[in-house]
């Protein structure tokens, strides 16, 4: 049975990843890490183990680690896309500082290590469209260079140590259950809580700006399938392309509006989220994903979009 610790684990990925691989694999083999700031609540605090792991400070995974025998650890600490830009050491001392004290205790107490790298990993350089597994990676943006330094140091690690480290590049993941914060793709989950709520929506992002996305259903099972995965057969380790679905603000406006005919939208594009946008692919090549470890998304745009509207309006008690 695995020992598992989830780093961030009330964070939008974390909380969801975190109650999904207590159902597979036990409540008691999967602790909740969090910093004192963002405390486990509800069914996350009471279905099973939760303990301080903040990446900046090593002796608190040493810690759990010992304590818990972890065997592996879901590190999902990070600073998204826009507020990095306007925190770019504390993006640093998060995503590389913070992974390097995760590396270095895996390595100590044999972990195996997942760190989320993103399409952020990518940059003006790259091509755009059915973005290649390798190619070049050259993002200007603090997120997009501690992505790649992920990406980097995550592959030192296995090759110079051992450590079994695996990864996926994530494009924007859309939830019902925690918002993002401070992500340039975050407009996609925002778009939905308008439409629910019956506002107009404003969008930050210019039309025909396409970006890879994700239903988090698919993020998680891309997270653990990778992590179960038969070593063999992995050619790619940091990261693995991976994605469901490529569209532009009118593409997803259009697929609400057909179960919400009212629903408006008007832009106001803002230049720091756009200029971030228009760095990243229109769409990823995710075959490598597919063929080294059977990766195959559940959700396409319109039953993503069906399932968020009905889980919303419940969440919300918002009757339509
Ligand atoms: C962001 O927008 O910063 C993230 C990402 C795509 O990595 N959602």
């Amino acid at each position: 049975m695995k020992n598992i610790l989830v780093i961030g684990a009330t964070g939008q990925i974390g909380s969801e990843l975190t109650l999904e691989l207590r159902k597979r694999y036990g409540d008691d083999h999967v602790v909740a890490g969090y910093i004192p700031s963002a405390l486990p609540q509800g069914i996350l605090k009471s279905s099973g183990p939760s303990a301080i792991a903040d990446v900046t400070d090593r002796q608190s995974i040493e810690v759990v680690c010992r304590q818990f025998k972890i065997d592996t650890i879901y590190n999902l600490a990070a600073l998204l896309s826009v507020v990095a830009e306007s925190r770019p050491a504390m993006a640093w001392k998060i995503g590389i500082d913070g992974l390097w004290n995760v590396l270095e205790v895996a390595r100590e107490y044999n972990c195996a290590v997942f760190t989320p790298s993103s399409i952020g990993s990518f940059g003006e350089a790259t091509p755009r469209v059915n973005t290649p597994q390798d190619t070049i990676q050259r993002p200007r943006t603090m997120y997009g260079v501690t992505k790649v330094t992920t990406e980097l140091l995550s592959d030192y690690y296995y090759t110079k140590y051992g450590v079994d480290t695996r990864s996926v590049r994530f494009p924007g993941i859309i939830s019902n259950v925690t918002p993002p914060g401070g992500g340039t793709t975050d407009y996609a989950v925002d778009i939905f809580y308008s439409a629910v709520k019956g506002e107009k929506f404003v969008c930050p992002i210019k039309e025909g700006t396409f970006m890879d996305m994700m239903y988090m259903p698919d993020a998680i099972n891309a997270a653990i399938s990778l992590m179960e995965a038969a070593p063999a057969r992995l050619k790619h380790r940091n990261a693995f392309n991976v994605t469901a679905m490529s569209f532009d603000p009118e593409g997803i406006f259009q697929a609400i509006k057909k179960y919400v005919p009212d629903f408006e939208m008007e832009y106001s594009v803002d230049p720091l989220k756009q200029s971030i946008a228009d760095s990243w692919p229109n769409s990823l090549d995710d075959s490598c994903a597919r063929n080294e470890w059977d990766w195959q998304p559940q959700f396409d745009l319109d039953s993503m979009t069906k399932d968020m509207l009905e889980k919303l309006r419940v969440k919300l008690n918002i009757n339509q």
